[in-house]
């Protein structure tokens, strides 16, 4: 086992792996830019190393200067959490030419699954399900036509280079296709260095359902289950929740197996989220996400497993501490995020926390950074904590959601919080009916 983790990440995931790391006897090491000189994972890591200026590019983003800190603190392994270096192929190998450990699948496997055309062709070979459409990339506009005309409008042309819905166009005719084929093309090259597309047939009302996988890197792999996250805006999730309202224990029996046998061929290691649009009773493969995802303690708390223990124990080449008969789902979990943001417009709201208390009792958990007093600097992400919230049944987690968002006091910056009392109050999200248009859809009809 690893006696010291480097964490190449900030904020409440920082804290989340420094959690992990301390009930496993392990060191932690903080690194930060010079605007989280007072952030709490600084504070709460056994050492810190600063590693450059505010900007991201400069600090969580710089490999050199990441590999450095590792390097003058002696530590093993790196996680990387979400965001920044987590998906980055380039970053794994460089850690390799180091003999330093990436805590997380082999570079390999997130090139693959970074390239969205090679990641569904990869699926397809492996028995996933997928949406209908091109095999592999379209090359001019008489492929897409052809293509469109046999899978049937409306279809969706998508970047390859893409992914959490950068660089999409639907087209819902021949005339409006060839529009689509030009401007996605084109934007691809511009946004991404890269102008390759690929067509699917265009789903209309769809669930977002992840399925979260789990691999040794030696064959064997397992699945715990789903998250439902179509409560959406701007391709921003707002709320997750698992086990997923509409999907039946049969259901998630038979894509769990086709996802945990798939990633086990392939010998991924780690954890990984296996997305997919669900729709009349189908699933249909989008993209794999190959980190461990902001959402992921809905899946802790119903399965009653540290996934991040896990990552580290596979990384240091143990085996994960569980078989799929020893996985099983109790009660029903919901994450809501908490953003430093200005609702409706949502436009972020950096600033100094006056006042701030977490709530508490059965079955609440929030993961934050927060602290009375603390300044939200403006220049990362705008989540400022998560609160997840388990109960027996999804009425009672409801419940509890409501209950806990009532003690919760985040003073100084406006947040999301507001939203989520807002939804409370509607039907639609305690019968569990909402597809991933039903937010954007609440917001213009409620602030329109
Ligand atoms: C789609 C789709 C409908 N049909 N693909 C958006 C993010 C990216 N991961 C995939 N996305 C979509 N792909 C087909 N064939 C609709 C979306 C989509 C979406 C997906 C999940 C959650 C929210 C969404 C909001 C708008 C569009």
């Amino acid at each position: 086992m690893f006696d010291k983790i480097l964490i190449a990440n900030r904020g409440e995931i920082a804290l989340r792996v420094i959690r992990a790391c301390r009930e496993m006897g392990i060191a932690s090491v903080a690194v930060h830019s010079t605007a989280d000189a007072d952030a709490m994972h600084v504070r709460m890591a056994d050492e810190s190393v600063c590693i450059g200026p505010a900007p991201s590019a400069a600090s969580y983003l710089s490999m050199p200067a990441i590999i450095s800190a590792c390097e003058i603190t002696g530590a093993q392994a790196i996680h990387p959490g979400y965001g920044f270096l987590s998906e980055n192929a380039g970053f794994v190998q460089m850690l390799e030419d180091h003999g330093i450990t990436f805590i997380g699948p082999r570079a390999e496997h997130i090139r693959i699954m970074g390239d969205k055309i090679t990641a569904k062709d990869t699926m397809k070979a492996l028995g996933v399900p997928c949406v209908p459409g091109s095999d592999g990339g379209v090359d001019d506009v008489d492929e897409a036509t052809r293509v469109a005309a046999q899978i049937g409008y409306p279809v969706i042309i998508k970047a390859t280079a893409g992914g959490g819905g950068r660089g999409m166009k639907v087209a819902t005719d021949a005339k409006g296709l060839e529009v689509a084929f030009r401007t996605a093309r084109a934007e691809a090259k511009a946004a991404f260095g890269n102008p390759d597309v690929y067509i699917e047939k265009y789903l209309q009302k769809p669930r977002h359902i992840e399925i979260q996988v789990f691999g040794d890197g030696r064959g064997r792999a397992v699945h715990l289950g789903e998250r439902d996250c179509s409560l959406q805006r701007r391709h921003q999730k707002v709320l997750e929740e698992a086990p997923g309202p509409v999907i039946t224990p049969e259901q998630r029996a038979h894509i769990g197996k086709v996802c945990a046998d798939a990633v086990a061929k392939i010998g991924y290691a780690g954890a990984g989220t296996i997305e997919f649009l669900f729709e009349d009773g189908e699933f249909y493969f989008i993209e794999m996400n190959t980190r461990l995802q902001v959402e992921h303690p809905v899946t802790e708390a119903i399965f009653g497993v540290d996934l991040v223990r896990q990552q580290i124990l596979v990384a240091a080449g143990a085996e994960m501490e569980f078989r799929q008969e020893d996985l099983s789902i109790r009660g029903h979990a919901i994450e809501v995020r908490i953003n430093a943001e200005k609702v409706p417009g949502f436009s972020p709201c950096p600033g100094r926390i006056t006042q701030y208390h977490a709530p508490g009792g059965l079955g609440v958990r929030i993961d934050s950074a927060l602290y009375d007093g603390y300044s939200i600097p403006p220049y990362y992400d705008s989540l400022i904590g998560k609160l997840i919230v388990h109960g027996r049944d999804r009425h009672e987690a409801l419940a509890r959601l409501d209950r806990a968002l009532g003690e919760l006091i985040v003073d100084g910056v406006d947040t999301t919080v507001p939203l989520f009392r807002a939804l409370l109050q509607e039907p639609d999200i305690h019968s569990g009916s909402y597809s991933i248009h039903w937010l954007e859809r609440w917001l213009d009809q409620k602030y329109g």
